[in-house]
């Protein structure tokens, strides 16, 4: 059996509860064009089967606006979805950047046990690098068990994949950076299209549900919890075997890590 050495987290609705922060910035880009588009939870979590933001966008006007694409041609439909999609983005780092989407319950404590214990720590995500770099900047400080943004040895973001998840590429390439094997790491994804992708790469992984996916199908998953939790805000179990704890520390990420898959 190989140890464990690293644990790879995605970032969208794993680190923390971005997707609200997401879905407004969509919503105030529109409004901002002068769109009479709105994407209300219900709709987002559907729409969220699309990974990228800019897919997103795309798949939402081929399914509902086609005929924006018979006015305005393949290239003008093209360079519209990316004007829409840039000025989400610099929406989305705003609200990032004033400090009001933190880490979810148990992250921070995780991420400090693991370095504290040697373990070696990398993102997987399909957001872009600049997104997931202000959202660190703004959870690390000297209340948090580190206070550097170099948590992270490796950031494997949308710019690191040539297709996204579920398609394993990220994951791929963060093996690579990080020259490790699959079954030396453990991934923390909150969807399913999140389990396709880092087990596509072959390496086991553990789901923390987000109100936006926990109807997905998480079959495969060594164990789905609702939170990695904390003593004072204890996890619940949805799949895998609590060994009698109330929140994911890094004894029950191995014990997960050296079952079967
Ligand atoms: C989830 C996603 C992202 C975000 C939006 O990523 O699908 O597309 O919803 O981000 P994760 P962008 O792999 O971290 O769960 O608009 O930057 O694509
Ligand atoms: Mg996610």
């Amino acid at each position: 059996m190989t140890n464990l050495k690293a644990i790879l987290f995605d970032v969208d609705g794993t680190l923390s509860h971005t997707e609200d922060a997401h879905r407004a910035a969509f919503n105030d880009t529109f409004q901002a064009e002068g769109l009479d588009w709105h994407w209300d939870h219900d709709l987002y979590r559907r729409l969220l089967s699309v990974t990228g933001g800019r897919e997103r966008i795309r798949f939402f006007i081929d399914t509902k606006h086609p005929n924006l694409k018979k006015n305005e041609g393949e290239q003008g439909l093209g360079d519209f979805v990316s004007r829409l999609h840039r000025d989400k983005t610099r929406r989305y780092g705003d609200t990032v950047a004033s400090g009001r989407v933190r880490f979810r319950s148990g992250v921070a404590r995780l991420i400090g046990e693991a370095r504290s214990n040697g373990l070696r720590l990398a993102i997987a995500t399909t957001t872009g690098r600049a997104n997931v770099e202000k959202l660190l900047s703004e959870n690390t400080d000297t209340r948090t068990p580190f206070d550097d943004q170099n948590i992270f040895e490796v950031i494997g973001a949308s710019e690191s994949a040539a297709k996204k998840k579920p398609a394993p590429d990220v994951y791929l390439s963060v093996l690579q950076q990080l020259m490790l094997p699959p079954e030396a790491c453990i991934a923390i994804e909150d969807s399913h299209n999140g389990l396709r992708a880092a087990l596509g790469a072959g390496i086991p992984t553990v789901i923390t549900t987000s109100p936006y996916t926990e109807d997905d199908d998480f079959s495969g998953a060594r164990a789905v919890v609702n939170r990695l939790g904390e003593s004072n805000r204890p996890f619940r179990i949805l799949h895998g075997d609590p060994l009698n704890k109330t929140c994911v520390d890094l004894e029950l990420l191995r014990h997960w890590h050296s079952q079967n898959g």
